[in-house]
C-alpha cells in the first residue's frame, strides 16, 4: 500500500461521524447552518426513499421486468447531499448510477427505470429537470458538461450577482473514469476556460472488479490539482459534508470563480449491477468496514440522539417508502413495449437525411412482410 495512496481517508471533510457525531468544521458549518431538524430529516427521508426505490429497482431486474439495473446502495449521502445543494437552474451531467441525484431534481424514480427495461433511450426530458440523460460511455459526458458550462459564460448566466440566474453545471462520475481521456480533457478545457463546472467523484473504491489502487498512486482529489482546479476530499457517506461541499464548490462556479473538483469517498456497497458478483473481487470484511459507516445509518443515530426521530416520523416513512415501491413496482409492469420504429426518434434534435433513409428503409422492410399492418410485437426480440 503507498503511503497517502488512493485509499487513505486523510483529509476529508466531515461534519458527522460514523457513529453520529456532530463534529466542528470552521469552514463548512456556516454551510449547513440553516438546516434545522426539519432539514435534517428531510435529507433523511431523501435517502430512506432513494434506498428503499434501489432495493425496489433490483428485485424487479432478479424478477425479469429490467433486463439490467445499476445499484446507488450506499452512495445515498453523496447524491443527496450534493443534489439538495443545486438550485432549479443548475444542469446535472450524471453517469448511470445517480438515482439519488435525479431525484431530488424530480425526475420520476419510475421513468428512471425505462432504460433499464430496455424500452427507451433515456427516460426523461433533460431540460425539465435540469437532468441531462444517463450516460454509460464512461466520462464522456464530463465534456459535455463542460461544454455547456462554457456555454452558459457565453449565455451571461454566471456572475452576475443575481442569484435566479446564475447557473452551474455539476457532473457526476466515477473513480475508474478518472483514468479516461475524456475526463481529463474536461479537466483541461474547465480549468483554462474558468468553466462553471464542478466534477463530482464518487469513489466507490471500485470499477467494476478494479481497485482505486489499480487508478491512481495518489488520493484522486490530487489529479484536479494538477489541473489548477481547486480540489476537496468529503466523506462521501455524511450527506451534511456532501451538502456542503458541493454548495461551496457551486457558489464558486456561479460567480465566477471557475470549476472544482470535489473526490466523495464513499462505497459502493451493491454489485456494479445485477450482472456482476462482487464477492469474487473483494472481502465480506471490506464490505462490513464499509457496512459500519452506512450513510443512513449515521443521520439516523444523530437524529436520535438530538431525539428528533419521532417515533410517528418513522411510521409514515416507513409507510411512504412501502407506497413508493408499489408504485415502482406496478408502474414498471405496466410499460408497454416501444414500436420498433420509435427507435429513430430522438436521434437528433432537427430532422436528419440519413436517419430518415434510414426510417424510410425500415418501414418498407416492415411493410415487405405478408402480415404487413398487423402487429409482430416480439418478431423483433
Ligand atoms: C469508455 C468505456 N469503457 C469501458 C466501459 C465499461 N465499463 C462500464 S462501467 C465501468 C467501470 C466504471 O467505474 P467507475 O468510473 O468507478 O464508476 P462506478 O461504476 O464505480 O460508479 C467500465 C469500465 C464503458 N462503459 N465505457
Ligand atoms: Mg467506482
Amino acid at each position: 500500500m503507498v503511503p497517502n495512496g488512493p485509499q487513505t481517508d486523510d483529509g476529508l471533510v466531515q461534519l458527522l461521524t460514523p457513529t453520529g457525531q456532530r463534529t466542528a468544521h470552521p469552514d463548512y458549518d456556516p454551510r449547513i447552518a440553516h438546516l434545522g431538524a426539519d432539514g435534517l430529516r428531510a435529507l433523511y427521508r431523501d435517502m430512506v426513499l432513494v434506498r428503499r426505490f434501489d432495493n425496489e429497482a433490483t428485485s424487479l431486474q432478479r424478477q425479469g421486468e429490467l433486463a439490467l439495473y445499476a445499484q446507488c446502495l450506499g452512495q445515498e449521502a453523496a447524491q443527496i447531499g450534493s443534489g439538495r445543494a443545486l438550485a432549479p437552474q443548475d444542469q446535472v451531467f450524471p453517469s448511470y448510477r445517480e438515482h439519488g441525484v435525479a431525484y431530488t431534481r424530480g425526475v420520476d424514480l419510475a421513468d428512471v427505470l425505462r432504460l433499464f427495461r430496455g424500452i427507451d433511450h433515456g427516460g426523461w426530458d433533460p431540460t425539465a429537470y435540469g437532468f441531462h440523460l444517463y450516460t454509460l460511455v464512461i466520462g464522456s459526458h464530463t465534456l459535455h458538461a463542460t461544454g455547456y458550462a462554457m456555454g452558459l459564460q457565453r449565455d451571461g448566466a454566471v456572475g452576475t450577482g443575481d442569484p435566479a440566474r446564475d447557473s452551474a453545471v455539476v457532473t457526476y462520475f466515477g473513480d475508474g473514469s478518472t483514468s479516461q481521456g475524456d475526463v481529463n480533457e474536461a479537466l483541461v478545457f474547465a480549468a483554462v476556460n474558468n468553466a462553471p463546472v464542478v466534477f463530482f467523484c464518487q469513489n466507490n473504491q471500485w470499477a467494476i472488479s478494479e481497485p482505486t489502487s489499480r487508478q491512481s498512486r495518489v488520493p484522486l482529489a490530487d489529479r484536479g490539482l494538477g489541473f489548477g482546479i481547486p480540489s476537496v476530499r468529503v466523506d462521501g457517506n455524511d450527506v451534511l459534508a456532501t451538502y456542503a461541499v458541493t454548495a461551496e464548490a457551486l457558489e464558486r462556479a456561479r460567480s465566477g470563480g471557475g470549476p472544482t473538483f470535489i473526490e466523495a469517498f464513499t462505497f459502493r456497497m451493491g454489485a456494479h449491477t445485477t450482472s456482476d458478483d462482487p464477492s469474487r473481487y473483494r472481502s465480506a470484511a471490506e464490505e462490513e468496514y464499509w457496512r459500519q459507516r452506512d450513510p443512513i445509518d449515521r443521520l439516523r443515530l444523530y437524529l436520535e440522539d438530538c431525539g428528533e426521530l419521532p417515533q410517528d416520523y418513522v411510521d409514515a416513512l416507513a409507510a411512504e417508502g412501502d407506497a413508493l415501491g408499489e408504485r415502482i413496482r406496478t408502474a414498471v409492469r405496466a410499460m408497454g413495449r416501444p414500436s420498433a420504429a420509435s427507435m429513430f426518434e430522438h436521434v437528433y434534435a432537427t430532422p436528419h437525411s440519413v436517419v430518415e433513409s434510414e426510417r424510410q428503409w425500415f418501414e418498407s422492410y416492415e411493410a415487405s412482410f405478408l402480415d404487413a399492418g398487423q402487429s409482430r410485437e416480439g418478431s423483433h426480440r
